[in-house]
């Protein structure tokens, strides 16, 4: 209670099924003693051998529970199963205490209809407050639980289970949601942000019915850095909006699913940049051309999505500035492009290296792909007018020096950081070398590179140039360029 007090928790749960008491004189002092409003959870079974985890038997449960009304505990919260029985209780003995029923609904899809049916029983207890625990398979099926949110007559807290249900607990003071569930730093459970979190990259205190929900389409997306940024940048500049991660299975029915107006705009990554392409009602010609979308924007005049590019710029300027530092230092400056003309290796033909194939051949250089999978390689080779070569070459390769590497593969991306697409000595060859995996900001091939004398550019330049011009598309104005930067030197 005092480490949730200290990490900035208004309330706190206790779990009354995973304490254990000698006595109930135990319960009441700790109850006394709270140093913060409580919620006294009470997992009753109705049988005596259990079944539930983290319940108790009705005995004790009825035991409990006049305790908690005797002390006026701010919130007592039981299994609907049971609660009729035991709201007599509270019947007979008024309290301050105020009763939240709560049921686990699993099984089949979630439906508007039966959760609605479901808080009408509920409330019809006498709940002063109801809760929902939803099993969600899908994030899309947390959709019907935030318009519950909305609709409830009654106050009610929702938690959609597991890491696609992230969103019912970030987006519930948005909707309406009676509280919000954090988790200790020291915990980890699927789908219940840390409190830390809560408090200081969503900063939900701000978060009400106008705001604006903006969002990292991909899968994984846990790893992402850019709720940090997009966040700290919103509040900044003092924009109603809040950047969720959006942990998506299948982009076209979460699209479907979510087309409100409430829903402004995305960020897209791994493995949806290409697919997002069709998701889209409008594309920019740059992303049509790339044939991949890291940016959607819900267009507020008519709510049509539209599909933007800010990668290819990102990387490629990142790479330019790069090569033109180098050229100031050694006296020389050129009007072309510093790509212009060379020899540009890309490893990897996914959406990032699209990105970079395109950008690439635009200032004029010569793309060689290297990709696993050869037909793509081929494929994105062929678009522009470039070379692709068999992945097994890509470490032999050396037609000339001072050529130009990108790497565009998640290899070497954390957790696995000790990998790298290219060995140490084969990287001799290269002039530049740009890794677009930006966790961690120094990858093994940078490193690597750094050593053999070549000029590095790690991702983290093209993932700050990429939210530059998303934030930009996102709230229509620039964005604080000075204080995202100063965030990510701190922070990554
Ligand atoms: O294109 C970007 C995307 O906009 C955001 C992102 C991230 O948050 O990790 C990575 C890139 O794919």
């Amino acid at each position: 209670m005092d480490k949730a007090k200290a990490e900035g928790a208004d309330i706190v749960e206790l779990r009354l099924g995973s304490m254990s008491f000698s006595h109930i004189s135990q319960l009441q002092n700790l109850i006394n003693q709270r140093t913060l409003p409580t919620i006294l959870s009470l997992r009753v079974n109705e049988s005596t051998n259990g079944g539930k985890v983290d319940s108790i038997s009705k005995n004790t449960g009825l035991q409990v529970l006049r305790v908690a009304l005797q002390l006026d505990v701010e919130f007592v919260e039981i299994d609907y199963e049971v609660a009729s029985d035991i709201i007599m209780i509270e019947n007979d003995k008024p309290s301050n205490s105020q009763i939240i029923v709560s049921s686990y609904v699993n099984g089949e899809r979630p439906s508007r209809e039966r959760l609605g049916n479901l808080i009408a029983c509920m409330q019809s207890t006498g709940a002063d407050v109801v809760k929902l625990i939803v099993e969600v398979n899908y994030i899309t099926e947390v959709a019907p639980i935030l318009q519950m949110l909305t609709h409830s007559q009654v106050p009610l807290i929702a938690t959609a289970v597991g890491s696609r249900g992230l969103i019912s607990q970030l987006l519930a003071p948005k909707f309406g949601g009676f509280l919000v569930y954090g988790c200790l730093k020291s915990q980890t459970i699927p789908g219940i942000p840390t409190l830390l979190s809560l408090k200081q990259v969503y900063k939900l205190d701000h978060v009400n019915p106008w705001t604006k929900i903006f969002g990292l389409v991909s899968n994984p997306v846990s790893h992402s850095k850019s709720p940090l940024l997009h966040n700290y940048a919103l509040r900044h500049i003092g924009y109603n909006g809040i950047y969720v991660p959006l942990l998506v299975d299948n982009l076209k029915e979460f699209f479907r699913t979510y087309e409100s107006m409430d829903f402004a705009g995305f960020s897209v990554g791994i493995p949806h940049k290409e697919a997002a392409v069709a998701c889209c009602d409008e594309v920019h010609p740059l992303a049509k051309s790339i044939g991949a979308v890291n940016t959607i924007v819900r267009r507020p005049t008519d709510g049509k999505l539209v599909g933007y590019n800010t990668d290819c710029m990102a990387c490629i300027t990142a790479i330019e500035d790069a090569l033109r530092e180098r050229e100031v230092e050694n006296g020389g400056i050129s009007h072309s492009s510093p790509i212009a003309g060379k020899i540009f290796v890309l490893v990897g033909a996914g959406g990032a290296g699209r990105a970079l194939a395109f950008g690439a051949k635009e200032r004029g250089a010569r793309v060689v792909v290297f990709n696993r999978k050869f037909e793509r390689a081929k494929a994105l080779a062929a678009a522009v007018s470039g070379e692709a070569l068999p992945y097994e070459c890509l470490d032999s390769y050396c037609p000339e020096d001072g050529m130009i590497l990108a790497n565009a593969s998640a290899i070497g991306m954390e957790p696995h950081t000790d990998r790298s697409p290219v060995p140490k000595e084969a990287l001799r060859a290269y002039k530049l070398v740009f890794d677009a995996v930006y966790t961690p900001r120094i990858t093994r091939l940078l490193r690597e590179a750094e050593e053999v004398g070549a000029i590095v550019v790690s991702g983290v330049e093209m993932f700050i140039r990429q939210a530059l011009g998303q934030f930009k598309l996102f709230t229509g104005g620039p964005a604080p360029e000075d204080i995202m930067r100063k965030l990510v030197q701190e922070q990554f």
